[in-house]
């Protein structure tokens, strides 16, 4: 049996204060809006080092922790994985992608040119270990993979937005380029890019609006 400690970091608040604390991190959070237009402007190591130390205090299936996070700075690398992506997603603009996801992808006005690759200054490039190597070589079984890395990137998203800057969640198809521009291993495979920066002062984003909480909510 593991030793068991007592639970820290979780303070006891009254209802009132539970509602002010939800109101105040509502209001901050809901602004979050996923950015195309990024500026040069670049953002500390330390910054980023201390929202991936959020993401990798997720909860993960059997505690694995089956993620991996690459930041990329060199603008050589960023020029690659554009090079690569656009090259993917030309494919799919053109063709691979049927009609039906083209309509559905139609209101966010995205196409195969992806500038924020090179232009904004970080992207940091979350693997999914598909299963683990123990020391001796030897594969081990990962549970739950697809949902810790999804869990550990929403906290990602939602920190760097607490702290002020812009995101992106970019998945080039395929992707399977970034295990070789980045060098990881076979075991670990792309999740998706996670675009960080400062917004463009003159950034934009699409009229969308979010389902009214009565539609995705409902209490027995
Ligand atoms: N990967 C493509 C297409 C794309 C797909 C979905 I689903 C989106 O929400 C957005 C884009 C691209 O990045 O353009």
């Amino acid at each position: 049996m593991t030793k068991r400690i007592p639970l820290q970091g979780l303070p006891q608040r009254t209802d009132a204060e539970l509602e002010t604390h939800a109101d105040a991190l509502r209001d901050v959070v809901t602004r979050r809006r996923t950015v195309r237009d990024f500026s040069s402007r670049p953002v500390p190591d330390r910054v980023i080092d201390a929202c991936l130390a959020v993401a990798a205090s997720a909860p993960s299936g059997a505690n694995q922790q089956p993620w991996h996070f690459v930041v990329v700075r060199d603008p050589a690398v960023k020029r690659r994985i554009r090079t690569e992506a656009e090259a993917g997603e030309r494919a799919f603009y053109e063709g691979r992608a049927p009609d039906e996801w083209l309509d559905a992808l139609a209101p966010l006005g995205t196409d195969a040119h992806k500038p924020f690759l090179e232009e904004a200054p970080c992207l940091v490039v979350i693997f999914a270990e598909t299963y683990g190597i123990e020391t001796d070589g030897e594969k081990r079984k990962h549970y739950y993979v697809q949902e810790s890395v999804g869990i550990a990137t929403g906290m990602l998203i939602s920190t760097l937005h607490q702290v002020g800057l812009a995101s992106l969640t970019h998945t080039p198809s395929p992707m399977r380029f970034l295990n070789e521009i980045l060098d990881r291993p076979e075991n670990e495979r792309p999740y998706l890019i996670l675009v960080v920066g400062h917004a463009a002062t003159d950034a934009t984003v699409p009229a969308i609006e979010r389902k009214s909480l009565d539609k995705v909510i409902s209490r027995r």
